[in-house]
């Protein structure tokens, strides 16, 4: 029978004195700005959570991890903690050097001696540790297209916490949580890792494994970063709360783990467990394709369902930790129950219910019914409130389209059409505005043309965000730049590209600025069009002519596809 010795463990702070000097002298060290990620490993390995790593993987770790899960010393750890950083930065850093890390606001978080300073092979880390060198893996793509070329390594001295401002009464360290077991004579605490709302059915299945190891339950959600896409952790904490009322008085409990997940299947799920027995936990719930990435670049799972049970199995008595396979809980409507799946004898008798993942999504779109066997009513309000139904959600008409093609004469008719609807405050982000207010430094480079789309993009995000219409309307000539923008603003709501297709003949006939004949006598430099490119868009939402049609007209197609799309309610 497994119990935790709950002896304090080993952090990497130094004492409060200690700090205040180091801090200061710091202040002349080579500073390296952490990346959100790089906050996460580093409040984990400070506090213990990343027991026993001393700092930043050094090279010799590295390698034996990426190879064997195992740090040169045979110690398990399957994961690569490594402070990835630019070969700019790394260029001016000698092996020997102290540097202090710092956090995105410039606070000093710690001090590193640098031991190592090497560049990794990417595509073996890709391989060996996600399991393919695919960048539908959100890490792979991570590691190919965010993180540096070079790595440091080397041990840390810890000086404070990140600081949080959020939840901070429900964030706790190692030492914190093994206190509180103690202190409540908690001995065999079986954790539960998630990074999504918590329904009936896994209410149903945490507590049964609590009971089954004759164990509390920590409910342990992840707020640090998860898979892309995922509900906000704002919103899942609020959500986790109401749950948190409905499992028994003083069996249950919660704390946050700001953990910056890796969505590494099997070898995250020993990962996992090593974090919960350094934050006291005996027993940890593996479920079916546990940390799973989706699908891979063919369409197909990356893992197989059950590869992280089997891993954790192999690697359960080094971990210290004992497993509880997660059982797939499944209403049975007769009964009005949830039952283990696999413990019901008289399946052919009786009505079995579940709603997938994505069924929910739906019906969260659409803003349908969630019936209450499903989730409790007070999670379900959490959800519709940060995910209202597309009718009631921020987006972005984006017009794209030569100079005269027509662009800002569609987008005032259709901001005027939108205003008459009402219920969504409507901002207009017309090329010449823009250029005017906005960007009013910038000429018409490729790299100024970037720059003045990308800041039409940050500021549409955040409208569409905050449940606004943005309406945009600049020449925005290049595929590649539109295509970052439609991914910054599908974060929060739906991106509308529409092509304003009118040829080049029909906007230099028109000439309505007297532009294009300056442009064709070269008196006007990269003119779209006449001297500069302009990239047709292959897939817009909406391509519109504005030739032998009036501009009304056009701008009612895109109200009717603004409907069609649920954007808009019916008229
Ligand atoms: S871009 O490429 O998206 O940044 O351009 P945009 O901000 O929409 O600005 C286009 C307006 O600027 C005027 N103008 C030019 N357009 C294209 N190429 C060159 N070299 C140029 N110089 C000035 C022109 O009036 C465009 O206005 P619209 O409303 O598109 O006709």
């Amino acid at each position: 029978m497994t119990f935790q010795n709950l002896a304090p463990i080993p952090e990497l702070f130094v004492s409060f004195e200690s700090a205040q000097k180091l801090k200061v002298e710091a202040g002349n060290l080579t500073s390296h700005d952490l990346t959100p990620r790089q906050i996460c490993d580093l409040e984990l390995l400070m506090n213990g959570g990343f027991h026993p790593l001393k700092g930043f993987l050094s090279e010799a770790d590295y390698d034996s991890v990426v190879e064997k899960m195992r740090l040169s010393d045979g110690t398990l750890w399957p994961m690569p903690i490594t402070l990835d950083v630019t070969e700019k930065f790394a260029e001016g850093i000698e092996v020997g050097q102290d540097i202090a890390l710092r956090d995105q606001e410039g606070v000093i978080l710690a001090t590193m001696t640098v031991t190592d300073k090497w560049v990794p092979n990417k595509v073996r880390e890709a391989e060996k540790v996600f399991g393919a060198d695919d960048s539908a893996h959100p890490a792979v793509n991570y590691l190919h297209n965010t993180a540096g070329k070079v790595y440091l390594g080397g041990p840390i001295t810890g000086i404070q916490q990140p600081v949080h401002y959020d939840f901070r009464a429900r964030r706790d360290t190692p030492n914190e949580l093994r206190a509180r077991f103690r202190k409540l004579g908690w001995r065999k605490v079986v954790a539960f890792q998630t990074r999504n709302p918590l329904h009936r059915a896994h209410q149903e299945l945490t507590f049964r494994a609590a009971r089954e190891s004759q164990a509390n339950l920590l409910i342990h959600p992840v707020v640090g970063m998860t898979k892309p896409g995922d509900v906000d952790h704002f919103t899942r904490v609020r959500c986790y709360e109401a749950v948190l009322d409905k499992y028994p008085g003083s069996t249950t409990t919660m704390s946050l783990l700001n953990l910056a997940m890796r969505m590494a299947g099997p070898r995250e799920a020993v990962w996992h467990g090593l974090i919960r027995k350094n934050h006291g936990c005996t027993h940890f719930i593996v479920g079916r394709d546990h940390a799973g990435p989706g699908k891979n670049s063919q369409g197909e799972d990356f893992y197989g369902p059950y590869d992280a049970q089997d891993l954790f199995k192999e690697y359960q008595d080094e971990i210290g930790i004992e497993m509880v396979p997660f059982k797939h809980m499944v209403y049975v409507q007769e009964r009005a129950q949830y039952e283990p799946n696999d413990e019901i004898a008289d399946k052919d008798d009786v009505t079995i219910l579940n709603i997938s993942g994505t069924e929910l999504r739906r019906r969260l779109q659409e803003g349908l019914e969630i019936p209450e066997w499903f989730s409790f009513p007070e999670v379900v309000a959490e959800l519709r409130k940060t995910k209202p139904p597309r009718s009631q959600q921020g987006f972005t008409v984006f017009f794209t389209g030569f100079s005269g093609s027509g662009k800002s004469t569609i987008a005032n008719a259709l901001m005027v059409k939108l205003m008459e609807m009402g219920g969504r405050p409507v901002t207009l982000l017309d090329g010449d505005i823009v250029r005017k207010n906005l960007s009013s430094e910038l000429g018409f480079s490729k790299e100024h043309r970037d720059l003045n789309i990308r800041r039409i993009g940050y500021v549409a995000s955040e409208i569409t965000k905050n449940g606004g219409i943005a309406i945009c309307a600049p020449i925005a000539p290049y595929a590649a730049t539109r295509r970052a923008v439609r991914e910054e603003i599908e974060q929060y709501g739906a991106f509308v590209e529409v092509h304003v297709a009118t040829s080049l003949e029909e906007c230099e006939r028109r000439d309505r600025k007297g532009l294009y004949k300056l442009a064709r006598e070269g008196k006007i430099k990269e003119f779209t069009g006449i001297s500069d490119p302009y990239d047709v868009p292959q897939n817009p939402e909406l391509s519109v002519d504005t030739e032998g049609q009036e501009v009304d007209n056009c701008a009612h197609q895109v109200v009717l596809k603004l409907e069609s799309m649920g954007l808009i309610a019916g008229m």
